[in-house]
């Protein structure tokens, strides 16, 4: 109901935002999806881990790191391969473009671009934000976080309480507008805040893929534990192009 809404909106506005609309992707006929590919045989690549696997012990172990890494994300690359060899425009299209429009996406492969696609941006930037040497926030990162939480104390609660509560798999980020304001979100399966146009700060993968090895049922303590391993640099970068209208995935 709320695609239709948007669309007929869309379709009564388009004489006046004709000259200001972003282009929509268009897609050809999908035709059925051939066998499974190698990972990263196509235009989705897997993106190396930037850090060797164990550098986050003893908050995430190693061998969860590289499952984590080579199978999971290396699954949904493969997935994304697979669809676009039937639908050849998901190669040639932004990323967050694709995302933010999945109502165009054709019906066969809606679901599956959904949760593969989604699953690829969402652990592009998991890798990315963490690492060895953590840190803590700085600068106007660490002031927007004071502004809009109270605390850096208040922002992890508000984002670990947020977290917990997902019911099953999903995940819980901060997003960030283009003003800088930051809020938290959580979504279920590989849902990401780029599925409605905004853009993500930092977020943790709560699927039990994440901490299961070392955690088991322990939601809440991986939860306190991955502080550890947020790298502020980036995430300052993050927050900077978020500002710069940059920030892609
Ligand atoms: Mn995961």
């Amino acid at each position: 109901m709320i695609n239709l809404s948007r669309r007929h909106l869309f379709t009564g506005a388009a004489g006046l935002v004709a000259t200001t609309a972003l282009p929509r992707i268009v897609f050809a006929q999908a035709a059925p999806t051939p066998a499974p590919a190698a990972a990263s045989d196509g235009p989705f690549k897997l993106p190396p881990l930037p850090y060797a696997t164990n550098v986050l012990e003893p908050h995430i172990d190693a061998k969860t790191m590289e499952i984590h890494h080579d199978k999971h994300h290396g699954a949904y690359v493969a997935n994304m391969n697979n669809f676009a060899k039937t639908a050849p425009q998901l190669g040639q299209s932004p990323i967050e473009t694709i995302l933010a429009d999945l109502a165009n996406v054709p019906d066969s492969i809606r679901v599956g671009v959904r949760n593969n696609l989604g699953g690829h941006a969402n652990h592009t930037m998991f890798w990315q934000i963490m690492g060895p040497t953590s840190g803590a926030p700085q600068g106007e990162v660490l002031e927007a976080i004071n502004r809009d939480f109270g605390s850096f104390e208040k922002m992890k609660d508000a984002f670990n309480a947020a977290g917990g509560r997902q019911f099953g798999s999903g995940w819980v980020f901060v997003t960030v507008t283009k003003d800088g304001k930051l809020g938290i979100e959580a979504t279920p399966n590989q849902d990401t805040p780029l599925m409605s146009g905004k853009r993500v700060l930092l977020g943790n993968d709560v699927w039990e893929h994440a901490y299961y090895l070392n955690y088991q049922n322990r939601r809440a303590d991986y939860l306190k534990a991955w502080w550890n391993v947020v790298n502020w640099q980036k995430i300052g970068e993050r927050y900077a192009a978020a500002k710069a209208g940059t920030l892609t995935i």
